[in-house]
């Protein structure tokens, strides 16, 4: 509730010089993540959206003299035991390089809390992702040990850095979540099953709902998670556009 928002912004992030406080969207696969952070951004002039690169992990340029382009997330869904643990070692590298990239100036010099939002995390890369394609048999044994190992040193040489104020978790059904995936068309995720979105969703519930999860970061368990119910529609329903209006009269109706 509001309690918890506004707890996770008023406490400190620990570093007096270093004002802009983080704050990580998780969900499952469409979700609806991009949309809900857009609408934080156009709410809020500090709040700045990180989005989640998606778009580098399509288009990987490699050879020479010819430059051929690959397509990491098809292949990984196409073949998920030969690329998972190559898609993970990508997804989790571009999100640590966005997410230690420094914040815009325009959020530095602006006199609220400066905010910048992620679409997931490093974390939702191990304890989501990874952990599932480990569970699935997609990623073997040897694969999963050096994952979380340089997983592991990555988080605590550069952990301070990309340190959560809060998590905020947009959670539906995975039923819903199949919706959507649908309507947006991907071509990628064509093949995407709802079980595999159902285990997903058990993934999220164990790490952000009922805290089961083995997480190793002592600092990850003790932030705060806002927990949002993703199945309404944020651009149409009734009762958010009324929300809205009352509380964010700066957006476009
Ligand atoms: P949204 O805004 O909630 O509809 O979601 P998007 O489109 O911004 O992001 P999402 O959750 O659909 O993720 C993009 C695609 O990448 C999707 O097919 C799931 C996949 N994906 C994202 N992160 C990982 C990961 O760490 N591992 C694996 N295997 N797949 C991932």
């Amino acid at each position: 509730g509001s309690g918890s928002h506004a707890r996770f912004l008023s406490s400190s992030s620990g570093r007096s010089d270093f004002r802009v406080k983080r704050v990580s969207i998780e969900g499952n696969i469409a979700v609806g993540k991009s949309t809900f952070a857009k609408l934080l951004q156009s709410a809020c002039s500090d709040w700045e959206v990180v989005a989640e690169p998606v778009s580098k992990w399509q288009n990987i340029k490699s050879g020479s003299p010819q430059t051929t382009v690959s397509n990491l997330l098809q292949m990984m869904y196409k073949e998920p035991e030969r690329w998972s643990y190559t898609f993970q070692t990508f997804s989790c590298m571009s999100r640590f390089r966005t997410q230690l990239q420094p914040p815009p100036a325009h959020l530095l010099k602006s006199e609220g809390t400066p905010v910048q939002v992620y679409e997931r995390s490093i974390y939702s890369d191990r304890y989501i992702f990874a952990l599932n394609m480990f569970e699935l048999g997609c990623i073997n044994d040897t694969e999963w040990a050096v994952y979380q190992d340089w997983h592991s040193l990555l988080v605590e040489q550069f952990g301070h850095q990309v340190e959560l104020e809060g998590i905020i978790y947009l959670r539906a059904s995975p039923e819903k979540c199949m919706e959507r995936l649908k309507l947006r068309g991907r071509s990628e995720e064509k093949e995407v099953e709802l079980d595999y979105l159902k285990k997903l969703h058990i993934q999220h519930e164990k790490w952000l709902v009922e805290k089961s999860a083995e997480i190793h970061f002592e600092k990850l368990k003790n932030v705060p998670v806002l927990q949002l119910d993703g199945s309404a529609e944020f651009l149409t329903d009734p009762k958010v556009r009324q929300f809205r209006s009352d509380f964010l009269p700066s957006l476009p109706a």
